[in-house]
C-alpha cells in the first residue's frame, strides 16, 4: 500500500470514544482517502468499519448550505440576529432560565466551551445539558462520589497488560471495535481471560471465557457479592485502605444484598469471584448496561469498590476503565459540558470555584445552582417554562426517552433553534431556525477519548455551502446578544488556550484536569499539537492516577460506597411483561445521519428489529420474520421479530437507530420510560417494560428502485444500497391498484411497467423499465414477502427480477458480514462447506473477509462455529 502519512493530514475519526486517528487525503473533487493513522497511540493504524467507510459519508447530496428560517433559506446576517434577539427577549420578559441549550458529546472542545461560557457566564443560566446526560452522567457521578473527581484512572496500555478482562454492559466488540481488538491482540499474546456481564449474549460473547447472563439491572447485586466474597478471602488490601475510608459501611452493605436476584447459575458468580479475586491485573470495562440504570451511579461506585478495596487500581494492567461513547464524551466532561459542572471538573455549587470562574471570564452573570438535567429540560419545554431552545450537534427527537412527548414538546416551543449539517433529520424539521454546521472533515479543534488523550481534528475540505463552525456560529450570538470582547474570537486556537489557561487554575484548587502546560500554545503549535495525554503541567504529562494513593476528596482520600441493589425503576405486569433493553448495531452510527450514507454500512443489517426468545414467540404466537408491535405507555414501535436465545426469555432487544426519515414507526425511544438515576439523571434506557404482539398487516412488500422512494404505508423502513435505495414495506387495507400505488411509491408516472398478479392470492410483482433499463421493482404478498433481497438490491444488474430468486450462476451473497470487501453471509457458508475451511484466518484466505478493519471477525466466528456444528449434527 501507498505511504500516505507523508503527504496526508492527520486528524481524529468523529464517531466512538476510542479516537483513532485518521490520515485523510483530498482528492481535489470534494472527495476523501480515509486510512487509519499508523503513529496514533489508541489506534496504530488500525480502523474499523465505521472509521473504514468515512470516504463514503463525505458527499454533499444531504447537506445543509444554507440557514432556514420558518423553513425558507436566508443569510447568515438575518439567522443570527433573529437567534440573538429572540433569547435576549426572551431572557428579558421571563429571566435566563426560560432560555436552553442541548448539545452534544460530539462537539469539539472549543465548541462546548464556547457553548458553556455563553449560557453560563454570560446569559447566566445553567440550562445547558448535553447528550452525555443519556451516555456517561452515572460514571461522571460514581468517579466523583468515588474519587473527588471525575478522573480515568487508568489508559489503553493496561489492556495490553491485564490478565483478566471484564465487560460489564459493554459490546465492545461492536461499539470499540478497535480497542476490542487490541484486547483480542492481548488475548493471542498472553492469553488474556474475558468475561461478559450482559443480559443478552453479544458479538463481545464469542471470545468470552464466561458469560454471565445476569438480569436486568442486577449489577450492584453481582458485584457486592463479589466484594463480601473478596473480604471473607482476605484480599482486601491493608496498605490500600489507609488511602479511602467507608469500607466497614462498603462491606455491611454487600454483605445485606442478595446475590440471587442476578438470577445467575451459582457455580459461575463463583467462577467469576475466582477469576476476578485470583487475577491481580484485572480491568473493569464498563459502559452503557451500567450507566443507562436507574441505578447506574451506584453500579459504577459497586465496581469502582472492588478496585479500591483490592488497590487494584491506577497500576499498569490494572483498574477500572469506563468506555466513552462519543468522540468527544470526555473532552465534554472536561469543559464542564453538563448542567451541573463548570469548565475544567469545577462545581457549580462551590462559591469558590464559581468565583474563579467569574473572575477569570469577567462575566457578568453566574448561576449558583445546577441547571435543568435533559430529561428534565424537555419536561420544561413541554410545560413552557423553556422558551427558547437551541440543540446544537444531536437528536433528542429520536434518542431521547419518551421521545414523542420530547418531539411535541420542541414543537410547542415558541423558538427553537438547531444546528445541524442535515436538514433531514426528525429533530431539524421541527426548527424555527435551521443553522448550517461545518461538518467533521471542514473544522478544526481538539476531542479526548476515552484515555484522557487530546487530540486534534484538522479540516481538509472546504465548508460547503454557507455552513460554519460550531464555535463561531456560537461566538457570533454571543457577540450579537452584547458581549462583543468575550466571544471575540477568530480561531479555535484561541478557545483552546484560554480553556487551557482556565485549568491551570482549576488546578490551583486541587483539580486533576491541568492542561496549563498547554496553554501558551502558539498557531504552530495548535496546528501541530500530536495526540496528548492530560495532565500536561510543568512537572507532568499523562501517566495513570491514583497509584500514589492520593484522591481528590477534601481528606485526600477515595471513598468506598455503601450501595444497595434496586430493581430498576418499571415493573413487569401483566399488560406489560416484557423487559426490554436497547442498543447498538455494528455499522450504524447513532440516529444514522452519516452512516446511513454508506451502502456499505447500511447493508449489514438492514431493517429495524426486535430480538424475542423462542419461548416468548411462541407464547405470542410471534413466526420468524413476522412485523410485532412493541407499546409501553409512552408509545409504541414496529419492528420485524428475530426470533433468537441470544436474549433471555422475558426480554426482548431492539437497535437504536431508525428514526422518522428512515423507518418512523420503528423509533424504539417512543417506547422506552423516562426513568432517571437519582443521582446522575441519566435514564434507564435499557430497562423499560413493554407489551408485545403480532402487527396483523394486510400486505408486505419489498422494493427496489434506483432512486429515493416515498412511502406512504403503516410500516416502512429505507436503505441506500450501491445503486439506489431497497425498502421493507407493510400496510393496513387492501390496495386493489398496485400500479398507481407503485407509481407513486417510486416517483415514476411514466415508466413502462410489466406486471404478473394474483389477486386471489393477494400476489403482486411490478417491474419499471425506462429507456430499456430495469429503475424499480415491487414485490407484495400477504405474508412477509419471501424474494432474495441481497440479489434483486444489485439492480439493475437483475436478469430475471419478477421470480425473486436468483439465477444458479449468480447465487444471492446473502446479508452483507464483511462490509471492507461486501461478502455476504451465504457466500461465506457455500466456502465454508465446499472449501472445508476451519478458522477465520483460513475464510480470510479464501474471500478476503475479515482481513481489513476486522469488526466482523466474532461474526465470522461465530458463524464458522455454527457451521460445524450443524455438520457435526449431520
Ligand atoms: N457501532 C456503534 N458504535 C458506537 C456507537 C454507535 O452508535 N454505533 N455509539 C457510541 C456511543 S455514544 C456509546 S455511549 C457507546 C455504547 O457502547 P455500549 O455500551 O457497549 O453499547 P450498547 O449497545 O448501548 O449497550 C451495551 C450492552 O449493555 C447491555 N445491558 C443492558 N442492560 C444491562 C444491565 O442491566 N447490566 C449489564 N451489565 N448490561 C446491560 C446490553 O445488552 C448491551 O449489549 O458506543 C459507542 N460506539
Ligand atoms: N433507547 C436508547 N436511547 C439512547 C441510547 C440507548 O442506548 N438506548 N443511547 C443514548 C446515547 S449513549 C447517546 S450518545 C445518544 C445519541 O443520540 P444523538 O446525539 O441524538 O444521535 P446522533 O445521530 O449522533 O445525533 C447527532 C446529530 O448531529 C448532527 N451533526 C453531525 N455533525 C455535526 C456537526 O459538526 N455540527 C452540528 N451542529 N451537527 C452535526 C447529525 O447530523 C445528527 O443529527 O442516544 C441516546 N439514546
Ligand atoms: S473504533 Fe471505529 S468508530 Fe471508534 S474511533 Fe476507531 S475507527 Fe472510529
Ligand atoms: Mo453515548
Amino acid at each position: 500500500m501507498k505511504d500516505l502519512s507523508a503527504c496526508a493530514t492527520r486528524s481524529t475519526c468523529p464517531y466512538c470514544g476510542v479516537g483513532c486517528g485518521v490520515l485523510l487525503q483530498p482528492d481535489g473533487a470534494g472527495g476523501l482517502t480515509v486510512t487509519g493513522d499508523p503513529d496514533h497511540p489508541a489506534n496504530q493504524g488500525r480502523l474499523c468499519s465505521k472509521g473504514s467507510a468515512l470516504a463514503e459519508t463525505v458527499g454533499l447530496s444531504q447537506r445543509l448550505l444554507a440557514p432556514l428560517v420558518a423553513g425558507k433559506e436566508t443569510g447568515w446576517d438575518h439567522a443570527l440576529q433573529l437567534v440573538a434577539d429572540r433569547f435576549r427577549e426572551t431572557i428579558a420578559e421571563h429571566g435566563p432560565d426560560s432560555v436552553a441549550f442541548y448539545v452534544s458529546g460530539q462537539l469539539l472542545t472549543e465548541d462546548y466551551y464556547v457553548a458553556n461560557k455563553l449560557m453560563k457566564g454570560f446569559i447566566g443560566s445553567a440550562n445547558i445539558d448535553t447528550n452525555s446526560r443519556l451516555c456517561m452522567a452515572s460514571t461522571v457521578a460514581g468517579h466523583k462520589r468515588a474519587f473527588g473527581t471525575d478522573t480515568v484512572p487508568g489508559t489503553y496500555e493496561d489492556l495490553d497488560e491485564a490478565d483478566l478482562v471484564v465487560l460489564v454492559g459493554s459490546n465492545l466488540a461492536w461499539c470499540h471495535p478497535v480497542l476490542y481488538q487490541r484486547l483480542m491482540a492481548a488475548r493471542q499474546a498472553r492469553g488474556t481471560k474475558i468475561i461478559v456481564v450482559d443480559p443478552r449474549r453479544t458479538a463481545s460473547c464469542d471470545s468470552a471465557d464466561l458469560h454471565l447472563p445476569l438480569a436486568a439491572g442486577s449489577d450492584v447485586a453481582l458485584f457486592n457479592h463479589l466484594l463480601s466474597q473478596i473480604d471473607t478471602a482476605g484480599l482486601v488490601d491493608v496498605d490500600s485502605l489507609t488511602h479511602t475510608t467507608g469500607i466497614h459501611e462498603a462491606l455491611d452493605s454487600a454483605l445485606a444484598d442478595d446475590v440471587s436476584v442476578t438470577r445467575l447459575n451459582p457455580d459461575d458468580i463463583a467462577q467469576f469471584c475466582q477469576m476476578w479475586m485470583g487475577t491481580e491485573k484485572v480491568v473493569t470495562i464498563f459502559s452503557q448496561g451500567v450507566n443507562q440504570s436507574s441505578s447506574g451511579s451506584d453500579k459504577v461506585n459497586a465496581i469502582l469498590n472492588c478496585h479500591l478495596a483490592t488497590g487494584r487500581i491506577g497500576k499498569p494492567g490494572c483498574g477500572p476503565l469506563s468506555v466513552t461513547g462519543q468522540p468527544n464524551a470526555m473532552g465534554g466532561r472536561e469543559v464542564g459540558g453538563l448542567a451541573n459542572m463548570l469548565a475544567c471538573h469545577l462545581d457549580i455549587e462551590n462559591a469558590d470555584h464559581r468565583a474563579a470562574v467569574r473572575d477569570f471570564w469577567s462575566a457578568p452573570a453566574m448561576p449558583e445552582a445546577p441547571g435543568l438535567k435533559a430529561v428534565d429540560l424537555f419536561r420544561a419545554v413541554g410545560d413552557g417554562r423553556v422558551k427558547a431552545l437551541w440543540v446544537i450537534h444531536t437528536n433528542p427527537v429520536v434518542s431521547m426517552p419518551e421521545a414523542d412527548a420530547v418531539r411535541d414538546a420542541i414543537a410547542a416551543c415558541p423558538f427553537t433553534v438547531v444546528s445541524d449539517i442535515t436538514a433531514r433529520t426528525d429533530t431539524a424539521r421541527l426548527a424555527d431556525v435551521l443553522l448550517p454546521a461545518a461538518a467533521w472533515a471542514e473544522k478544526d479543534g481538539t476531542v479526548t477519548n476515552s484515555d484522557r488523550t487530546i487530540s486534534r481534528q484538522r479540516s481538509v475540505l472546504p465548508a460547503p455551502g454557507q455552513a460554519r463552525e460550531d464555535w463561531d456560529i456560537l461566538a457570533e450570538v454571543g457577540r450579537r446578544m452584547g458581549w462583543v470582547s468575550a466571544f471575540d474570537y477568530q480561531t479555535p486556537g484561541e478557545i483552546f488556550r484560554e480553556y487551557a489557561t482556565l485549568s491551570g487554575i482549576a488546578a490551583k484548587f486541587g483539580r486533576d484536569f491541568d492542561i496549563s502546560g498547554l496553554s501558551d500554545l502558539d498557531a504552530v503549535g495548535y496546528d501541530a499539537l500530536q495526540p496528548t495525554r492530560w495532565p500536561v503541567t510543568a512537572t507532568r504529562q499523562g501517566g495513570r492516577f491514583f497509584a500514589d494513593g492520593q484522591f481528590y476528596h477534601p481528606d485526600g482520600k477515595a471513598r468506598l460506597l455503601p450501595v444497595t441493589w434496586r430493581a430498576p425503576a418499571a415493573k413487569t405486569e401483566p399488560r406489560y411483561p416484557f423487559w426490554l433493553n436497547t442498543g447498538r448495531l455494528r455499522d450504524q452510527w447513532h440516529t444514522m445521519t452519516r452512516t446511513g450514507m454508506s451502502a456499505r454500512l447500511s447493508a449489514h443489517l438492514p431493517e429495524p428489529f426486535l430480538d424475542i426468545h423462542p419461548d416468548d414467540a411462541h407464547v405470542t404466537g410471534i413466526n420468524p420474520a413476522d412485523l410485532v408491535q412493541v407499546a409501553s405507555p409512552h408509545g409504541t414501535s414496529i419492528l420485524r421479530a428475530r426470533i433468537t436465545s441470544d436474549v433471555t426469555q422475558g426480554q426482548v432487544f431492539a437497535p437504536i437507530h431508525w428514526t422518522g426519515e428512515t423507518a418512523p414507526s420503528a423509533r424504539i425511544d417512543a417506547v422506552v420510560a423516562a426513568a432517571t438515576d437519582p443521582v446522575s439523571g441519566q435514564p434507564e434506557s435499557k430497562a423499560s417494560v413493554v407489551n408485545v404482539t403480532r402487527f396483523n398487516a394486510e400486505w408486505y412488500g419489498f422494493a427496489v428502485s434506483d432512486r429515493e422512494m416515498q412511502p406512504s404505508c403503516e410500516y416502512w423502513a429505507k436503505t441506500p444500497t450501491k445503486t439506489g435505495y431497497r425498502a421493507e414495506l407493510a400496510g393496513m387495507g387492501t390496495i386493489n391498484d398496485w400500479q398507481t400505488t407503485a407509481r407513486d411509491l417510486f416517483g415514476l408516472p411514466e415508466a413502462q411497467t410489466t406486471i404478473v398478479e394474483d389477486p386471489a392470492r393477494g400476489m403482486a410483482r411490478l417491474a419499471f423499465h425506462e429507456h430499456g433499463q430495469l429503475v424499480a421493482a415491487l414485490f407484495i404478498s400477504p405474508e412477509p414477502v419471501a424474494v432474495m433481497r441481497d440479489y434483486l438490491a444489485t439492480l439493475p444488474q437483475v436478469p430475471d427480477l419478477l421470480s425473486g430468486r436468483a439465477p444458479a450462476d449468480r447465487p444471492d451473497p446473502g446479508p452483507v458480514l464483511c462490509s471492507c470487501f461486501d461478502v455476504g453471509v451465504n457466500t461465506i457458508l457455500t466456502a465454508i462447506e465446499t472449501k472445508g475451511l476451519m478458522s477465520v484466518e483460513a475464510i480470510g484466505e479464501a474471500l478476503q473477509a475479515g482481513t481489513n478493519c476486522g469488526s466482523c471477525r466474532p461474526e465470522l466466528a461465530s458463524l464458522l462455529a455454527s457451521a460445524h456444528q450443524k455438520e457435526a449434527a449431520q
